[in-house]
């Protein structure tokens, strides 16, 4: 018999029964999308779980990325990662915007700041990065960057669900943050997304922006799209946040198994965690360098052929994309740390139902 499939990740789905009344409350009001009442509630219960001031819910994180940039009127160039999920640099091109590729921290995986200031030229105007894994950027010099060069900051939040710093949700940073309710990621609306701004006018443009620009039956005051996420998954969202904590803590006995299951494996790393006082457990990636008795790619297809299907996120860099690798920032003499990551790691499987055995199934097969 050919063992259990595991998979980097797996969504936190509750009872069905406990989703049944969120539904009859929507079947009951007949209310499905347009910024109804269940969107209303899981905008409120977010800003309190989260700690932050004012956030707008989207169909998706991608879309809510397209928008943000939109909101902020961002144009010219824009300087971001290579290292992360495509849609990063997709929402620069949706947008007409260039984007220019910087190198990573090769601790942390996430934008360098010394990079950054090296990018900016008289076309820049902001600066995307991303808080990879979830794992937080160097805001603060991020931010001092933005102030001497005036530029915007838009997190792709993605990956940093409720993760907080010393002075609190990470997500207030910049001025814009964007999250994913995706059902791969740690909190799943089965797709969502969200932008957390940080007063009651931006939300407003956002607002309007992401519902074609109406302001009323009849004002329409921007070329807006439709960007709401609908009453059902609002719905699912609202579910979700009643179980967020205890997906949280298996999540971080997870990582506890792993990082004692894999000490002292030879060319095998854990990425360390960051400064931050909350962390989410979003990933597990693992850097396989030259030292290890298997590359990558072996060990990658090792635990495939053993039914663990770990992912290669990010690789290959956005900027080897076709789109992208005619830019001169997207050559890898550009991106050396990028390059290095992007050859090193795999994410391994971290979801609540990963039973124990199945962390042990997985350390073993690396171990071995
Ligand atoms: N920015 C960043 C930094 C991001 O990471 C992402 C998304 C975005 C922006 C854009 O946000 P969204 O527009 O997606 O909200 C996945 C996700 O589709 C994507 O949301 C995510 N990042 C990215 C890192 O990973 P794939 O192509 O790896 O997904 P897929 O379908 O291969 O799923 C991985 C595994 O998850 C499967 O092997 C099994 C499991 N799975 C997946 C789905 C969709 C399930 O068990 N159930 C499911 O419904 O991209």
């Amino acid at each position: 018999m050919s063992a259990k499939p595991i998979f980097v990740t797996q969504p936190f789905l509750p009872e069905l029964e406990e989703f049944l009344p969120y539904l009859e409350r929507i079947w009951k009001s007949k209310v499905l999308t347009n910024c109804g009442p269940m969107h209303k509630e899981l905008e409120e219960k977010l800003c309190e779980y989260l700690g932050v001031e004012y956030i707008s819910l989207f169909a998706n994180g991608t879309l809510a990325l397209v928008t943000a940039l939109q909101s902020l009127r961002i144009t010219g160039e824009v300087i971001t990662t290579p290292y992360s999920f495509v849609a990063t640099a997709h929402s620069l091109l949706w947008n007409g915007i260039k984007p220019v590729f910087a190198d990573i921290n090769s601790e942390t995986l996430n934008l360098d700041p010394e990079r950054i200031e090296a990018a900016i030229t008289p076309h820049t105007t902001a600066i995307m990065p991303v808080h990879c894994y979830g794992n937080s950027c160097n805001v603060e010099e991020i931010q001092r960057i933005a102030d001497n060069y005036n530029l915007r900051v838009i997190y792709d939040a993605a990956h940093a669900f409720g993760v907080r710093d010393l002075g609190g949700s990470v997500l207030r940073h910049g001025d814009l943050s964007v999250l994913s309710f995706h059902a791969t990621k740690v909190f799943n609306t089965f797709e969502g997304g969200a932008i957390v701004c940080p007063d009651a006018k931006t939300k407003q443009r956002i607002d309007h922006l992401k519902n074609f620009g109406f302001v009323n039956e009849t004002t329409v005051v921007a070329p807006g799209i439709n960007g709401k996420m609908s009453e059902v998954n609002a719905a699912f969202g609202l579910l979700q946040l009643e179980h967020i904590d205890e997906v949280i803590l298996r999540r971080k006995n997870i990582d506890a198994l792993y990082r004692k299951g894999l000490a002292g494996v030879k060319g095998v790393q854990c990425l360390s965690i960051g400064n931050q006082v909350q962390i989410n457990y979003s990933y597990f990636p693992i850097l396989v360098d030259e030292t290890c008795s298997l590359s990558r790619d072996d060990l990658y297809k090792k635990l495939k052929d053993n039914e663990i299907h770990g992912r290669r996120y990010f690789y290959p860099l956005i900027s080897d994309f076709p789109m992208y690798r005619g830019l001169k920032s997207a050559q890898s003499g550009n991106l050396p740390n990028a390059t290095i990551a992007a050859q090193q790691v795999i994410c391994l499987p971290i979801y609540p139902s990963l039973t124990d055995e199945d962390v042990a199934r997985v350390i073993n097969c690396i171990r071995n």
